[in-house]
């Protein structure tokens, strides 16, 4: 067992330190008062190769394995949710689906204008009627002569509004529940493929957010990821990915909150003596760098195995469950820290907890990570239904 990075992940960890510090903190601040979705920065975000990083160099990607990958994601993390998020989504949920169940032609066709950041790509699983039930899709894929006629919608859609193509899952025969669903590529102009922006989050603001409809959308039987059935594996491991790449954006959020708590602490004087002298703050911050340091190592544990190819579900979950709920802990610590300070945005921790707060949520609720550690426990799964004996 070795805790310490090789030079070569140090330097790719160094590397995007800089890259946040320089191109992206400058303009969250902006960004996130506008709730503008910066484009610019989602292709600057590519021309670095930080979309598709663990992809193979074949098809635009870098080829970075999980923790070189983990690590950018975390400095993207700690300086702006809404930039990992597009980090995320396009790299975890989006081309890692392609490069794993795409056929080659898929892949030619999509992985290296996403991976450049020249296309952008969103993941259409969740619907306005499931959420954690992700089998029981509405959505409805029916065969035509030529390929597959969709129709139905799909909600709180990172990146909606801005992608080339939808990853959408639809049911092609509900009888079969889970084992009708299917993955379709769907090109974002096919007719009667829309979008519309969802306003008033409480974060990530400068992340889009949108619904889709698709009213009788067309795609050849080419568009289909994977097989016909294929549809809740293809979102069960592009999630086993996507909540890897969240949790360590989280393992960003708890750094940012020790860093800025450091800071703060040791400039701002109260009772004629820094605030850092006092045992109080002390804690909060000890409090801080314990779940930051423990997040951090769960992320790596579950990189590793990701890397190893060995099965991981369980503990991308805990990782998933203790880096986000410590973001969320983190923050609030972070502003408690800051004072009346920490309540506007001149510093970033009131940020950090509106951007944390919806990573208890998205990519399966804490809850549902909860019932994912708890099945693997116990081998009792407590989301079939009770059989009344
Ligand atoms: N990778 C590949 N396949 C997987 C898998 C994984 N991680 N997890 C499950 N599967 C497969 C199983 O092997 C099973 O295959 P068979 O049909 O061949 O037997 C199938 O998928 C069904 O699996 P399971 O019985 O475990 O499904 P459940 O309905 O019991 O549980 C949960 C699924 C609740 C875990 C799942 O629905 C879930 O994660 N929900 C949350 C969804 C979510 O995160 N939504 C957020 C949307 S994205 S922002």
């Amino acid at each position: 067992m070795d805790f310490q990075l090789t030079d070569e992940q140090r330097l790719i960890s160094e590397t995007a330190r800089d890259f946040a510090d320089k191109e992206i903190f400058p303009r969250v601040r902006d960004n996130d008062r506008a709730c503008r979705f910066d484009r610019e920065l989602a292709s600057k975000l590519g021309e670095v190769g930080y979309l598709g990083a663990p992809v193979a160099e074949a098809y635009g990607g870098r080829g970075l394995d999980y923790i070189g990958y983990g690590l950018i994601v975390e400095q993207v993390g700690r300086a702006d949710s809404s930039a990992r998020t597009v980090v995320s989504v396009q790299t975890s949920l989006v081309a890692g689906s392609i490069e794993k169940w795409g056929t080659e032609e898929q892949k030619q066709k999509w992985l290296p204008r996403l991976c450049s950041g020249e296309a952008l790509g969103c993941f259409g699983l969740t619907e306005p009627d499931t959420g954690s039930d992700a089998a029981n899709l509405r959505t409805r894929a029916t065969k035509t002569d030529s390929g597959w006629s969709i129709s139905g919608q799909k909600m709180w859609i990172s990146l909606a509004n801005f992608s080339e193509v939808a990853l959408i899952f639809a049911q092609t025969d509900p009888e079969k529940k889970h084992r009708g669903l299917a993955c379709f590529l769907v090109p974002t102009d096919s007719e009667g493929f829309t979008t519309q922006e969802i306003h008033g989050k409480l974060g990530l603001r400068s992340s889009d957010t949108g619904e889709i409809s698709l009213d009788s959308v067309e795609v050849g039987d080419d568009a289909m990821l994977g097989e016909i059935g294929d549809g809740f594996k293809v979102a069960m491991s592009a999630l086993d990915n996507g909540r890897y790449s969240v949790a360590a954006g989280c393992v960003g959020i708890c750094e940012g909150c020790v860093e800025a708590s450091v800071a703060y602490s040791k400039e701002r004087k109260q009772f004629g003596v820094p605030l850092a002298r006092f045992q109080l703050v002390q804690e909060m911050i000890a409090d801080m760098i314990l779940k930051r340091d423990a997040s951090r190592m769960l992320v790596y544990r579950a990189g590793v195995l990701k890397d190893e190819g060995k099965p991981n579900t369980m503990e991308t979950s805990v990782a998933k469950l203790y880096a986000t709920e410590s973001a969320v802990e983190c923050a609030n610590l972070a502003i408690q820290v800051h004072g009346g300070a920490g309540y506007v945005d001149d510093y970033p921790v009131e940020r950090y907890l509106r951007d944390a707060r919806v990573t208890t949520l998205y990519e399966g609720t804490s809850q549902i990570q909860k019932l994912i550690i708890g099945r693997a426990a116990t081998g009792e799964n407590a989301m079939t239904p009770m059989v009344e004996s």
